[in-house]
């Protein structure tokens, strides 16, 4: 099995990823701060495509302009040196203490202009970075009780900001996609557009709807104990999908933010021959961290076992599929049926010859799909015994 990352793989990290400190709610950081340089050369190193950033990852927040173009300028020889891609953007509109009540729905009107603002000139680096891909993650945009906030208004507020993001953009003729992030909760109470449904439906809503799509993220909607994995197809079928944030959780957990196929492996299973059957091209991003006992080469670790597990598992979908007993089991469970058509466009005359077809019942609910076959060639496949 040849598990070396490739270019054409478009694996990508955040800088907050591997540069996570192991800091929790009832801890301290307990590794040292590695230098942006560092992390680039790192990823480099281990065959990574791209890297992301927040703004605040990148320039110090509150720095002079002189030291801001300092630190990006540094960035940007970085990258040229190590060959790597900045693939996707975003704003930290959570960290600081103003962001408390919220930063694109806040309750206060300077916060909320100050947020939008932030994102403004974070578009404008993006752009001088070549990001195609911006996200908006909302961890702040929600409420612990209800009666602080009127939803309403704060997803009137949210579209307002986004309609307002996207027309900065077109104005400025820059080539950037906004991917929104759906999250339930942590840190806050609640957070609006708290699944991919949600989102989906709320950016049905957008002036610039055809601009915006989805970064869906495994942990987020397991947290919610839904499934990724549905999530994401519906997501491409309506051409929403734009960016993944990959990493591993288990259900009704806090934000684990595991390393990737380290605990759904089934589940990761399927998703990666989705990804890899339907010609997905976005960055397949690694949002997880290492586990809070890693010293610098356990994050090391982490980072080469999501792109291991990812190859891995693509290659054991391509054995699936390939294997002539799947083909078998899928003739039988009727899997491409599904592709035909059932009735057509409306006609009455369709409708006239639908209304007089008499169909045996008994033969019908006689049917046998032989799921518990085809699923069991799935586990022989990832445990390795197909
Ligand atoms: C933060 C969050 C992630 C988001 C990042 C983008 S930051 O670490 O937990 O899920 O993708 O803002
Ligand atoms: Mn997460
Ligand atoms: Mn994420």
């Amino acid at each position: 099995m040849d598990l070396t990352p490739r270019p054409e793989n478009r694996f990508s990290f955040g800088l907050w990823t591997v540069g996570n400190r192991g800091r929790d709610p009832f801890g301290e950081a307990v590794r040292p701060k590695l230098e942006t340089t560092e992390i680039l050369k790192g990823l480099a190193d281990i065959g990574v495509w791209g890297v992301s950033f927040h703004d605040d990852d990148l320039m110090t927040f509150g720095a002079t302009e002189s030291q801001r173009r300092a630190e990006l300028d540094e960035f940007k020889r970085t990258l040229d040196e190590t060959g790597l891609v900045c693939s996707m953007a975003t704003t930290n509109l959570f960290y600081h203490p103003i962001f408390k009540d919220g930063a694109l729905t806040s309750n206060d009107r300077d916060v909320r202009r100050y947020a939008i603002q932030k994102v403004m000139r974070n578009l404008d680096v993006a752009a001088e970075l070549g990001a195609p891909i911006y996200v908006f993650w909302g961890g702040r945009e929600g409420v612990e009780t209800a009666a602080s906030k009127d939803t309403r208004d704060a997803l009137s507020r949210y579209k307002e900001a986004l309609d307002y993001l996207g027309g900065y953009v077109k104005d400025k003729g820059y080539d950037i996609r906004f991917a929104l992030e759906p999250k339930p909760n942590e840190p806050r109470g609640d957070i609006f557009l708290p699944t991919v449904g949600h989102a989906l439906a709320f950016i049905e809503t957008l002036e610039h709807s055809e601009m915006v799509g989805l970064n869906p993220e495994v942990a987020h909607e397991t947290m919610s104990g839904l499934s990724f994995y549905q999530g994401v197809a519906q997501a491409m079928w309506q051409e929403k999908l734009f960016h993944i944030d990959l990493n591993d959780q288990r259900i009704g957990r806090f934000d684990q933010d595991f390393r990737f196929g380290s605990e759904g492996i089934k589940d990761h299973f399927f998703l990666v021959r989705l990804l890899e059957s339907s010609g997905y091209s976005g960055a397949k991003h690694f949002d997880a961290h290492a586990y809070r006992t890693e010293d610098v080469q356990g994050v090391w670790d982490f980072a080469r076992g999501c792109i291991r597990n990812y190859l891995a598992l693509a290659d054991k979908a391509r054995a699936f599929d390939t294997d002539p007993r799947v083909a078998e089991a899928m003739a039988r469970a009727k899997v491409a049926e599904l592709a035909v058509p059932s009735v057509g466009a409306y006609s009455a005359s369709s409708a006239g010859q639908l209304l007089a077809e008499n169909f045996d019942l008994d033969v019908l609910a006689d049917l046998s799909y032989g799921n518990e076959a085809l699923d069991q060639l799935v586990v022989d496949h990832i445990l390795g015994i197909a």
